[in-house]
């Protein structure tokens, strides 16, 4: 038998760690580990991206939505580099990432070779945690170990470098010598009890609350039901942060959804009224939108130490895992007998999502992006898998999306980067091949790179167990969200050359791939468009012709930005007369007069 080489260990330690799927695109910075997948009969399963920066994503969707670590490869130099933005998104919103990259053979470092980029410099901030190059076979496994370990352990990426060469020599372990390192596999967490002095101080402060608000985020997934309980008891409102939209069922009618620039009324009224607030989970940062720095009392529960106690001036910053802390408080807390402040979040909560019905029904030039998540959330699978491009639908899909319980959802929520929308979903199909996947995107995502990912769809859709994966493109011809904060935070008009995109046929372009196509340039297509796509034998995109003068701003915009777009239209915005028919007309329903309301 042919002896092991450093590409054949790094593949089988990979499998050991249970990784089985890595996304790629190769180089001959890696052709010692590509030879290695084929003599490994593709285990783990190497997937191909259409470029590096994809196949990040990609690895940075996989473990938002499986939990586990994503893997992603690429060669020396250029393919190292376009991981980078991938990589930073999976380091920002605080998800396992490991980068493996090629490296000019060690007989040229050092000698301004081609693709010789100093890649440890490189790495040196999105790896900050661990990044090691691999020149000598003994390194191995503890290198690869201790960058599984602590991408998992710290939720953050982590790089290996392997030079070209290093990776076809013979694999020879780490011995029991000076100077050798062995290593061990596998992890296993402690369940830490939360601090019983620090849970009574907590409970002091909401038990003396009148009016408590909440706030959760990624960090308190897997604790709905403590949450809910907690809400109940203290009579409270939950607000969610951007990350944590599917951690609480948007149908429960304490929830009052999203918060910030992105967020709903309700959630805004509530940290504006509230005079407690607790906060689990979550580094939400715009804190204008939380109560003023000495309107309320503070706890909050996060389990990083690094990232607690540093948005609001709390008088309690519990460390611990949700659920076991929520559960630790909760025999300590009095259940509020005053009710009002909660039937008062619900009744603005149950208002909201008729203004909202309403402002989705409203016509517009030709179709109100509203509708579409509407109709989409009305016709959600009970297991769907829903992410959003950064642009207008990270806005739809933050206050006009309906989650409901057992669904998941996450996007670019810390570094906003364009073009995870599709990628994401390919990444949810490779770690939940059975569950249906949703992904909505701009029309300059799907420029930037949304389109070329359309193509390792049509290559790896017939492998998984139920093929549905709809891309719904918002076809407006504009960078939209762009458009729209130059309009309202600095009062300045479309500026046409930056912002107008060229026109292009999704539709056609994803018919020419073999996958199912519809356009949607009319309202009443929606619905139908989303059963077709959600009865489909393959992925299906969405080509749906969006009015781009639907503002997707949110509805307590202040006075100032108010006064901003008003300036910006005057100033001689091409878009002027139908921004302002389909804005006002939008902006109105919030005004109009409600049942009970
Ligand atoms: C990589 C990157 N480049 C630029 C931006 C700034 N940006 C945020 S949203 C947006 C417009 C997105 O346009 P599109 O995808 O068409 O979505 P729309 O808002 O029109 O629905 C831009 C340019 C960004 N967030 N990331
Ligand atoms: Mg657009």
């Amino acid at each position: 038998m042919a002896a092991q080489t450093v590409g054949d260990f790094v593949l089988s330690r990979l499998r050991e760690w249970g990784v089985r799927t890595v996304f790629g695109y190769a180089g001959d910075g890696i052709n010692g580990l590509l030879a290695a997948w084929g003599r490994a009969e593709n285990q783990p399963e190497f997937v191909q991206a259409r470029h590096e920066e994809m196949a990040a994503f990609e690895a940075v969707g996989y473990a938002k939505f499986t939990g586990r670590v994503g893997v992603c490869a690429a060669t020396s130099g250029p393919g190292a580099i376009h991981l980078l933005n991938g990589l930073y998104d999976a380091k920002l919103d605080h998800v396992p990432v490991v980068a493996i990259v090629g490296q000019t053979a060690r007989s040229a470092m050092g000698g301004s070779y081609q693709q010789e980029v100093d890649l440890l410099s490189l790495f040196k901030d999105v790896a900050s945690d661990y990044v090691q190059m691999v020149t000598v076979p003994e390194q191995l496994p503890n290198v690869l170990d201790r960058a599984m370990r602590t991408a998992e352990g710290r939720r953050t990426v982590t790089a290996m470098i392997i030079p070209s060469e290093v990776q076809d020599l013979e694999y020879a372990a780490p011995k029991h010598e000076f100077k050798q390192v062995p290593s061990s596999l596998g992890l296993t967490w402690p369940q830490l009890a939360p601090d019983a002095d620090g849970v009574r101080a907590a409970a002091e402060v909401l038990n003396a609350g009148r009016k408590v608000a909440m706030l959760v985020g990624q960090g308190a997934r897997g604790a709905a039901a403590e949450v809910e309980q907690v809400a109940d008891l203290l009579g409270a409102g939950v607000a969610k942060a951007l990350l944590g939209k599917d951690v609480l069922s948007d149908e429960l009618p304490f929830v009052t959804g999203a918060i910030g620039l992105l967020g709903t009324r309700p959630s805004y009224e509530m940290m504006k009224g509230c005079d407690t607030l607790l906060t689990v989970g979550s580094s939400f940062p715009y804190t204008q939108f939380m109560p003023k720095l000495d309107q309320a009392r503070g706890v909050q529960i996060d389990i990083d130490p690094a990232l607690i106690g540093m948005r609001y001036p709390n008088e309690v910053n519990l460390v611990g895992d949700a659920a076991a802390t929520l559960r630790a408080l909760i025999p300590l807390l009095e259940r509020k007998t005053e009710r009002r402040w909660r039937e008062g979040i619900e009744s603005d909560v149950s208002r909201w999502w008729e203004t909202m019905a309403k402002q989705a029904e409203l016509d517009a030039d030709p179709v109100n992006p509203m509708r579409l998540f509407s109709e989409c959330s009305d016709r959600l699978p009970e297991n769907a898998i829903v992410t959003a491009d950064s642009g207008s639908a990270a806005n739809w899909y933050a206050r006009n999306l309906r989650m409901r319980a057992g669904m998941r959802g996450s996007l670019s929520g810390t570094l906003a980067t364009m073009g995870p929308g599709v990628p994401y979903g390919i990444g949810a199909k490779f770690g939940h091949p059975d569950r249906p996947v949703i992904v909505f995107a701009g029309d300059g995502a799907m420029q930037m790179n949304g389109l070329s990912e359309l193509i390792t769809i049509k290559r790896y859709w017939p492998q998984w167990t139920d093929p549905r994966l709809v891309v719904a493109v918002l076809h407006n011809n504009d960078l939209n969200q762009v458009t729209w904060e130059m309009r309202a935070m600095s009062g300045a008009p479309k500026f046409t050359e930056s912002q107008s995109l060229p026109d292009v046929d999704y539709a056609g372009f994803a018919a020419s791939l073999g996958l199912r196509a519809l356009t949607v340039d009319k309202p009443d297509q929606i619905g139908p468009a989303w059963e077709q796509a959600l009865a489909a034998d393959r992925p299906t995109v969405l080509d749906v012709h969006c009015d781009p003068n639907v503002p997707p701003i949110p509805p307590h915009a202040s006075r100032d930005q108010m006064t901003a777009t008003a300036r910006s239209l005057l100033a001689g915005d091409e878009d002027r007369w139908q921004v302002m028919a389909s804005g006002i007309k939008t902006k109105l329903q919030e005004f109009l007069p409600h049942r009970g309301g």
